[in-house]
């Protein structure tokens, strides 16, 4: 399907746009000539399936193409469209450029470098000389990471982010300094959510008749595929997007700071912004985002802790996780420092399990495809870490289940920061930890049919007993890491018998779990 100013004229440049590169601003459109050009846009089943993604993750991606490739034609610009049904589709990005370059010769073929690096080596072999521009969405590029971290021993985020905050001049007094005197206000942002405290709702935006279509063509074509279809309420467009993001400063930023550790089974978003779905497919432009929010900081709508916290997320975080792995894959993609090997158990698909916490935050992930960030780190993430559940299975599920999910911004913080299997190339520690820190920044606890205060009976809580297992299962490997040593003392002056049963519980539980006999899969069915 061609859109868009007459398709009779001769081809100057093929321009290709990919499902998350929907910016108006994406660098293969920089110098489109509106006579000559051809912008390529293709649903193809390949990136629909290389791993069983949620389905309104496929519901966004192609509605936000569809969107987008219709305000392009409304600006003059010709774009080859190709449909998932349409019958000539070859499946495949590659497939669908050779295709388009074989029906329009065109005198040269650019795209914008990918999120991943399995599309970088397809792309690589599209075309004789493809031009593969660097992604300007984000404020560090890949080569500028890679100066920063030359020479350096240690890759941590915090100067990584000093630095971020220095070049953008974000939350900076005129002299150069943070705002507040510090760099980071992150101890006073990890309050237990009261009862008391009422979470503003997340804005939604009903489907339009272009989502509509996709929603039944999905309905349609992925008959098994993960997760709810029904209540799809992303944004699809810039000013979607833009209008979710307002709505987040304007009600639930004022609170993000205190409780962006917290954890409840009625809330699924607390005070978190969910702007990652369209943040990464290029919806919204991360420095306009936070420049956003320093607004609401300088007008005083804001505290520090909260605006702090928030942009240090976005231009620390966001950008250092693509840095490290732009610099470390392939390899980072094959690393298994803690050498797990079990098999991802079944409950984190259906959510058939007596662990509270875990079933709450998979039954939320399968409706909402969305969790927030101490949800998959430290429920889901932590389970497989303590548990130890090969690096791999882990990460196919974190990219599958996810609206937010491509391997540039998974991978580090699943392969990373959630399982150590990078063996502390992007945290000094492990993110481990026992049934306590649930309970304490959650009310999962209160409807679990497991004791959090016990480790060792038969109602025990399995965060406790699985958090001592996997320190006496790595005590040797982490006993020179002084950030480890409090854990393996206390393991250490643990009585014989008590710590015998404790191993004794967690052998016992992560034996039926491979089973499938028990091991936290549901009794009730
Ligand atoms: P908020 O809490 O409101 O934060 C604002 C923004 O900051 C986010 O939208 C995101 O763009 C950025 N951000 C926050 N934390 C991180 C982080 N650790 N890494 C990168 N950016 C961050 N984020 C993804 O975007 N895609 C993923 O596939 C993804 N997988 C993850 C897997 C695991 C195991 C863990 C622990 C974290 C993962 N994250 C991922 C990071 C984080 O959980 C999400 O960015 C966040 O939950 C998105 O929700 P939000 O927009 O409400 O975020
Ligand atoms: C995620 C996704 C999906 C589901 N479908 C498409 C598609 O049909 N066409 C497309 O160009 N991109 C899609 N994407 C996004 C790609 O998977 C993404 O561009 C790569 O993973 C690189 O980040
Ligand atoms: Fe999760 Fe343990 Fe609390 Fe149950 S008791 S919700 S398993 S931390």
């Amino acid at each position: 399907m061609m859109t868009g100013a007459g398709t009779e004229k001769p081809i100057g440049t093929l321009r290709v746009v990919l499902g998350d590169q929907v910016s108006p601003g994406i660098a293969s459109l920089e110098d489109l000539d509106l006579r000559y050009d051809v912008v390529l846009m293709a649903e193809v089943m390949d990136e629909c399936t290389y791993v069983p993604h949620h389905l309104k993750k496929i519901v966004l991606v192609l509605s936000a193409m569809r969107h987008f490739a219709r305000a392009l034609a409304a600006r003059g610009v010709r774009v080859r469209y190709v449909t998932l049904d349409d019958p000539d589709n070859t499946g495949s990005l590659r497939g669908e450029v050779r295709r388009a370059i074989a029906a329009l010769q065109p005198r040269r073929v650019v795209a914008t470098e990918p999120g991943e690096y399995r599309v970088l080596q397809d792309m690589l072999g599209w075309a004789e000389g493809v031009e593969i521009r660097p992604d300007t969405r984000f404020l560090c590029s890949i080569a500028g990471f890679r100066r920063w971290a030359g020479g350096r021993t240690g890759l941590r985020m915090e100067f990584f982010y000093r630095e971020m905050r220095r070049r953008t001049g974000l939350l900076m007094t005129p002299d150069n300094e943070p705002e507040g005197g510090r760099w980071n206000f992150d101890h006073e942002n990890r309050k237990r959510l009261p009862d008391s405290v009422a979470v503003p709702e997340v804005a939604g935006f009903a489907p339009d008749a272009v989502t509509l279509e996709v929603i039944e063509l999905v309905r349609r074509r992925f008959t098994n595929g993960f997760g709810a279809l029904d209540g799809f309420r992303f944004p699809v467009t810039a000013k979607d997007a833009r209008a979710g993001l307002e709505d987040f400063i304007a009600h639930r930023l004022p609170g993000f700071g205190d409780w962006q550790d917290a954890m409840h089974s009625g809330q699924p978003t607390l005070f978190h912004a969910v702007v990652s779905p369209a943040l990464n497919i290029g919806l919204l432009d991360p420095i306009a985002v936070c420049r956003a929010v320093e607004a609401a900081y300088r007008s005083a709508h804001v505290a520090l802790n909260a605006a702090e916290g928030f942009i240090r997320q976005i231009i620390g975080w966001r950008e250092y996780v693509r840095g490290i792995y732009w610099l470390r894959m392939p390899e980072y993609g094959t690393l298994n420092a803690l050498g797990a090997t079990r098999a991802l158990p079944e409950f984190y698909w259906s959510g058939r399990t007596d662990m509270a916490c875990i079933r709450h935050v998979v039954r939320q992930t399968r409706r909402d495809a969305y969790a927030h960030h101490i949800q998959r780190l430290m429920v889901t993430g932590n389970f497989a870490l303590l548990a130890g559940l090969h690096p791999d299975a882990v990460d196919e599920w974190y990219l599958s289940v996810y609206a937010d999910a491509y391997q540039w911004v998974e991978l580090p913080n699943t392969r990373g920061m959630a399982l150590f299997a990078d063996g502390g190339v992007l945290g000094s520690k492990p993110y481990a930890a026992s049934g306590a820190y649930i309970n304490r920044m959650s009310d999962y606890c209160r409807g679990c049919a497991y004791d959090v205060k016990d480790a060792t009976g038969p109602k025990a809580c399995p965060f406790n007993y699985l958090y001592w297992d996997f320190i006496a299962r790595h005590a040797a490997r982490f006993a020179s890491n002084v950030r480890m040593s409090m854990p393996l003392r206390n393991w250490e002056r643990m009585p014989a018998d008590r710590r015998a049963a404790i191993r004794a519980r967690a052998a016992e539980f992560l034996a039926a779990m491979e089973a499938g006999t028990g091991g936290g899969t549901c009794s009730t069915g």
